[in-house]
């Protein structure tokens, strides 16, 4: 063993992979004959790789936790002279220009507790390869430009009837011992980490879809028995997913078969292996007597981004793992268009923004900080986040937008046209955008790989006597450490402007606003590109003093900062044409009575206008309109002196004060919004969200029996979302039956997970509870470590909490978490650490505090994962 000391180990000696080190291949992968044989305490893997040198360099295969049986090269077997072995990787100097290897390994996935690779969990065996798990199943160059024609036999004991692996099943039989197998062929070459294989006992629920080219396509959907009736909600999202990327991009579906599979133990939501999607029941499973209308929705969005990526990621995949927002921005701009389908547009933005604003801007605030192509990793797996995903997408959208929907078409046709069948990068994306489009977007570039948000500062002025209305906007970024000096982005900045007495739209008088190709079409919604420092733009014409709209539609992802007085917020909260943007004024009149104590009276009499009507014309507009900022996004706009418990005092003063203000309205509009027979559409999902909402408004604000209407609701609610939304309430206010419901649901649902998920949330959600209630609920019978969405739903909604978080204990509930998942799921507890990014912003003594508890989990964790995770937090 020959492993050299490398300068850039960090101190848990791990290494740092930058951007800049990429190098291609040396030798790429005709093909892959794989045969997993699976007993109960052992896996046998046998390859065959068909390997041919590419350019001159050694030959080097991944590969971690593998038990090395024999290797051959050219039908000679090799000894330990004959290569170099480390825990990571293989290499073979002087390789031959064709080598062919067959290589057998032993792997344990009956004890792999870390969910990457292949596992057990439960009665199944599953995969999960993404970004790095293949190279525990077998030694293979582990990246994602080596793309293969992969075909797999799977050997097991009959007792696991369903034997699944990409592609097309070509052979099954019968073998000695109770055995059996079968072998799949997947015709399209892939990089190893869409590799995926299941062996198991499961249930399967068949339809099929037609393409546009009349190929007929088999959709299979494989769940426990149990749960296969609650497999037809994803179904039909499935096939109206693949219905939309036909419409809308013209994009068929390949291959003859498409499969599902849900398993209950899965670190992430989804994954969208070639033709073998595999989900966690939590994004697959649907059923109203289980499962809540966003978790509905939620099932339905991931199976169209997994469905998405078959095009964008799949069939056109990333070069590294650098360009894995390539891929993921993409695809999730894509799942929130189709998204837009399914709910009011206004609502499906404002839940798309509010997720942004929360978790992403929250991240870009804080040590962990990157570009959404970032340039330097030690572990990829923590990558995988709001900035990757949801800025990326961000970016996507601004240019779809600039370009709208038939130039975008003819930029996403040439990039399906150059790159089919490709791993490439974030330039050729956006060069195929240009190129098609034939609009230069190359100056979008700097937002893959600037971190941070911008913020867009600005103010306007009215001359009456000129009828001209100046706008002056300037952008900065805040300079990270390890950045270069911040750059003007291109920042679309979506505008209107208002008659300030009438209160409607006036027409937009602007050369400026010709930049954009939106404006030439419609001169009332213009976008202007902010692209320096600081501009101007002036509108002529303006025959009336204007209150201007910016940022519409939040056409980028940025923070605006407008010298509005808050009756300029009041007033677009009333006279703004869409939903989204009266959502828009209401958050930033909101967060100056949050942030910067101002008058809550404006607020509180616009919403107080505007929440009848929008609510007899969109209930689900209407939820979202009064939601009032979390105290953890309010804590993200807090860089020091963050004290939890007065943020906490200050929301709830708002809180309270809207329950008052509107007490009248609340009691009748729960009356007036019985419960009703269940449907699944937008309009009934609205009425249902609204009555929970108007429900804890009423209890709040002490109307007389609205704990009572709670307990009613409970006991005739006709679906999840209606008995887990009283339950709440019922909980959250301690009501004298609060333990009488919960224990009637726990009998209710003990043997569906996911609604037991629920009854740990509710419970570790409570603002009433304490760090011991979320300790009990892991001491559970039911708490199951092997199960991520259990600990997610205790340490998730524990996290709501911020004034709970940050105590001596609450933050030893978390690096214990972390410690005690270091080696049996890093992956998951890196991301449970992250809860604790932003202790550097508390005050004293907090902060201290705070930072030795950290430090003290120092010594105590190894992986690569918790490691990276826990030094950059130290960072800040
Ligand atoms: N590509 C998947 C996300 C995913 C990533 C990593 C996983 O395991 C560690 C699993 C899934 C998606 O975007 O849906
Ligand atoms: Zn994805």
């Amino acid at each position: 063993m020959n492993i050299a000391v490398n300068p850039e180990l960090n101190e848990n000696s791990h290494q740092t992979i930058y951007l800049k080190d990429y190098t291609p291949p040396s030798f790429e992968v005709l093909s892959i004959d794989l045969s997993i044989q699976v007993f109960d305490d052992h896996t046998l893997v046998h390859s065959k790789l068909v390997m041919q040198r590419l350019t001159s360099g050694d030959l080097i295969l991944c590969g971690r936790d593998l038990e090395l049986l024999n290797i051959s090269l050219n039908g000679n077997a090799l000894t330990p002279q004959d290569y170099e072995i480390d825990p990571e990787q293989l290499i073979i100097k002087n390789a031959p220009d064709q080598a062919e290897f067959a290589i057998s390994v032993k792997i344990h996935p009956e004890s792999n507790t870390q969910l990457e690779g292949l596992y057990q969990a439960g009665n199944l065996f599953v995969t999960q390869n993404e970004p790095e798990g293949f190279r525990k199943i077998t030694f293979f160059p582990d990246r994602p430009d080596i793309l293969t024609v992969f075909t797999t036999r799977i050997e097991a004991d009959k007792k696991y009837p369903t034997l699944l692996a990409n592609g097309n099943l070509v052979e099954k039989g019968e073998l000695s011992d109770n055995r059996h197998f079968a072998v799949w062929h997947d015709p399209t070459k892939k990089p190893s980490y869409l590799f995926a294989a299941v062996i198991g006992d499961l249930a399967v629920l068949k339809d099929s879809f037609t393409t546009m080219e009349g190929r007929h396509v088999s959709l299979e959907i494989y769940a426990l028995a149990q749960d296969l009736p609650k497999c037809h909600v994803a179904m039909q999202a499935l096939k109206d997913s693949m219905k939309w990327d036909e419409d809308v991009y013209g994009r068929p579906y390949d291959l003859d078969n498409y499969m599902i599979v849900a398993v209950s133990q899965f670190n992430m939501g989804a994954m969208e292996n070639k033709g073998l999607n595999i989900f966690n029941t939590v994004c697959v499973l649907a059923d109203p007597e289980v499962t809540t209308d966003p978790a509905m929705f939620y099932v339905k969005s991931t199976i169209a981004h997994e469905y998405f990526h078959n095009w964008t990621g799949n069939r056109i995949t990333c070069r590294d793992w650098f360009q894995l927002c390539l891929k993921e921005g993409f695809t999730v701009f894509r799942d929130q268009s189709f998204s837009t389908t399914l709910q009011s547009p206004a609502v499906q933005r404002i839940d798309d923004v509010s997720s942004l604003k929360s978790v992403q801007f929250a991240e870009d605030a804080g040590p962990l900080s990157h570009p959404p192509r970032p340039d330097h990793f030690v572990e990829i797996n923590n990558f995988y986040t709001a900035t990757v995903y949801d800025k990326g997408a961000e970016i996507a959208r601004m240019m779809a937008n600039l370009l709208g929907p038939e130039k975008f078409r003819q930029g996403t046709d040439e990039y399906f046209r150059r790159h089919d069948g490709q791993a490439v990068t974030v330039e050729d994306l956006v060069d195929s955008l240009s190129d098609g489009s034939g609009v230069d977007l190359r100056n979008f570039l700097p937002w893959y790989s600037q971190p941070g948000t911008p913020c867009v500062k600005g103010r306007g002025s009215y001359d009456a006597d000129a009828k001209t209305y100046t706008l002056t906007l300037s952008q900065s970024t805040a300079k990270r450490h390890n950045y270069p000096e911040p750059q003007p982005l291109p920042i679309p900045v979506g505008v209107a402007l208002f008659d300030k007495e009438t209160g409607e739209q006036l027409t937009l008088n602007s050369t400026v606003l010709k930049q954009s190709e939106v404006a030439e079409n419609n001169i009332k919604d213009g976008i202007f590109v902010l692209d320096q420092a600081e501009q101007t733009v002036v509108f002529e014409q303006v025959n009336a003093e204007p209150v201007v709209s910016l940022l519409r539609n939040f056409s980028a992802p940025v923070l605006l900062d407008f010298d509005y007085s808050d009756e300029d917020l009041a007033f677009l909260l009333e006279h703004e044409t869409n939903g989204f943007n009266q959502w828009q004024a209401a958050q930033m009149l909101l967060e100056r009575v949050l942030l910067q104590d101002h008058n809550p009276a404006v607020y509180l009499n616009a919403i107080a206008k505007a929440l009848p009507q929008v609510a007899k014309d969109d209930a689900l507009l209407a939820t979202r309109l009064l939601d009032i900022p979390s105290e953890n996004y309010l804590a993200s706009r807090i860089d020091q002196e963050y004290d939890p418990a007065v943020v906490h005092q200050k929301r709830d003063a708002v809180l309270n004060a809207l329950a008052d203000r509107l007490k009248d309205y609340w009691a009748d509009a729960y009356q007036s919004l019985p419960i009703v027979e269940f449907k699944d559409n937008s309009v009934e999902m609205g009425k249902r969200a609204y009555r929970n909402m108007v429900l804890g408004f009423a209890i709040r604000a002490g109307v007389e029996g609205a704990l009572d209407w709670a307990s009613e609701q409970y006991d005739n609610a006709v679906c999840m979302t209606e008995r887990l939304g009283a339950l709440r309430h019922l909980v959250w206010n301690k009501a004298n039956n609060a333990q009488d419901k919960l224990d009637d649901f726990y009998k209710r649902f003990k043997h569906e997970d996911l609604a037991l998920d629920q009854w740990f949330a509710v419970q570790a959600g409570n603002p009433q509870g304490s760090v011991q209630v979320a300790r009990e609920l892991m001491e559970h019978p039911e708490f199951d470590w092997g199960t991520p969405n259990r600990i997610r739903s205790v340490t998730g909604n524990f996290s709501g909490n911020p004034v709970l978080v940050w105590t001596t204990e609450g933050m030893q509930f978390y690096t214990e978490i972390a410690k005690r998942l270091d080696q049996q799921n890093p992956v998951l507890g890196s991301r449970i650490l992250q809860f604790l990014s932003r202790w550097y912003t508390l005050k004293e003594p907090l902060r201290s505090e705070a930072k030795n508890i950290l430090q003290g989990l120092k010594g105590e964790v190894n992986s690569t994962s918790v490691c990276e995770t826990l030094n950059n937090v130290l960072k800040a």
